[in-house]
């Protein structure tokens, strides 16, 4: 299902001629309007009007998330305040907040991107969608909810909060398709069980989520509990919010909308473009963006780039599910884990419930990582031996497969925190 076939399945010459323009376009505006570009260009010697390749583009400069914050409130903004019709925020949760800004051709495109999205994940203007995303400066509410508006379906703005207000309202209205972070998610399906209420007797079809990372058998696990199709989708503030990228029915990887950003995997070290294939992070260059445009933006990110063509027809190239962001990757005893892979390790083992969290401790000289993991009734209060052998096999699968080992540590249902925003997976109580 396509919402705008003629673009999303554009031949690609003709794609990257389109790429060219409007990139020249969009750096013709920030050279002349915003003050860091106009002096970094002229520092290197960079003339927009040089440009005859997208190739060229590494011969700019990064934009990094200190260079938005050195910037604080509007100093990156492309037009003046008068023409901007929209302010939000990221959801950052260190430092300065940041401010972006959107005109209402950007509000425009953003609705348009977004609604590519949800028609990728299967809704149409027939769809009840339910957007449980919170309502505010995170981009994540008004994003999804003006861009189901924009694909004609009828939109639910129940924000986030309020689990069971959110399932009366999903019997009541009937709801066919949710929109929230992939953790409220399995958070409904417990409060739907505890309420009584059968994810069969409701009417949805559809799970678009994202907002924070989420692994494969997290995604089956909601399929399974909420009878939905679920998929990803990714988004950032510094860049627009959600809409920039999102899984179709191959539920195989991200397409982004590269006739609105052009993006490239670099070595996060290094700065340098990764092998076709290889994981590094992302970086995006916004090709339309008219109040708030950013040049090779550093979105701390990592993922890696699939370039074979995808089933569904669409041309523009796919990213992988994000594996983490280069700042959360943790250091345990020297090596280097996400907690996404321990999530695909956790949830590999029958019985245990994705919901889990990582605590690193300094204990002398080491370091020491316990994941405290919530199972179910039965693990917990089985025959010791039952529980005593889950134990072992997910700590030998966690030394196995990531190279360090981890205490393990069984709780029961609902015992760990949960968040309706974005979830908080680790807690480093280590003083380095
Ligand atoms: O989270 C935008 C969004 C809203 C995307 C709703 C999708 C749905 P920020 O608050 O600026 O924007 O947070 C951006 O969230 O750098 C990633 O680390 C993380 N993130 C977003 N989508 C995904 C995803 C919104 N699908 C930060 N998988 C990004 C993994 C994601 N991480």
């Amino acid at each position: 299902m396509y919402f705008d076939q003629q673009a999303e399945c554009m031949d690609r010459a003709l794609l990257e001629q389109l790429q060219l323009e409007r990139l020249q376009t969009t750096l013709n505006r920030v050279a002349r309007n915003v003050p860091l570009y106009r002096q970094r260009f002229a520092d290197l010697g960079i003339d927009p009007d040089d440009f005859r390749s997208l190739d060229d583009l590494r011969s700019l400069p990064f934009t990094t998330k200190q260079d938005i914050r050195d910037n604080y409130p509007y100093g990156l903004f492309a037009v003046p305040l008068r023409d901007v019709v929209r302010l939000q925020s990221s959801s950052g949760t260190t430092g300065k907040p940041i401010v972006v800004g959107y005109t209402g051709n950007d509000l425009r495109r953003w609705s348009g991107l977004v609604a590519r999205i949800l028609a990728m994940g299967g809704m149409t203007r027939d769809d009840v969608v339910q957007i449980a995303f919170h309502y505010g400066l995170f981009t994540g509410g008004f994003g999804l909810h003006y861009g189901a508006e924009h694909l004609g379906a009828s939109v639910i703005p129940s924000s986030g909060g309020n689990a069971r207000k959110q399932i009366t309202i999903m019997q009541d209205y009937r709801t066919t398709a949710l929109c929230c972070t992939p953790s409220y998610a399995l958070h409904l399906a417990d409060v739907m069980e505890e309420m009584g209420v059968n994810p069969n007797s409701l009417h949805l079809k559809w799970g678009l989520f994202g907002a924070e990372g989420w692994s494969d058998a997290m995604r089956r696990e909601i399929e399974a509990r909420l009878k939905v199709t679920a998929t990803d989708n990714y988004g950032i503030s510094e860049v627009m919010g959600p809409g920039i990228a999102g899984e179709c029915a191959e539920q195989n990887g991200l397409h982004v909308n590269e006739d609105h950003f052009l993006f490239e995997i670099v070595h996060p070290e290094t700065g340098e473009p990764v092998p076709d294939g290889e994981t590094g992070e992302l970086v995006i260059t916004t090709l339309t963006k008219e109040a708030f445009p950013m040049i090779r933006f550093r979105t701390g990110d990592l993922t890696r780039k699939l370039a074979e063509p995808c089933a569904c027809g669409r041309t523009f190239h796919r990213i992988a599910r994000i594996m983490g962001r280069s700042d959360d990757m943790l250091i345990i005893r020297g090596v280097n884990v996400f907690p996404l892979q321990v999530e695909s390790v956790l949830l590999a083992v029958e019985g245990v419930e994705p919901h889990y969290q990582i605590v690193l401790e300094r204990e002398g000289r080491l370091d020491k990582a316990t994941v405290y993991l919530e199972v179910s009734e039965n693990l917990l209060f089985d025959r010791m031996r039952v529980a005593r052998e889950a134990l072992d096999k997910i700590h030998h699968s966690l030394s196995s497969e990531l190279g360090v080992s981890m205490d393990v540590v069984f709780v029961g249902r609902r015992t760990l925190e949960r968040t309706e925003g974005k979830i908080r997976r680790v807690i480093d109580k280590r003083v380095l």
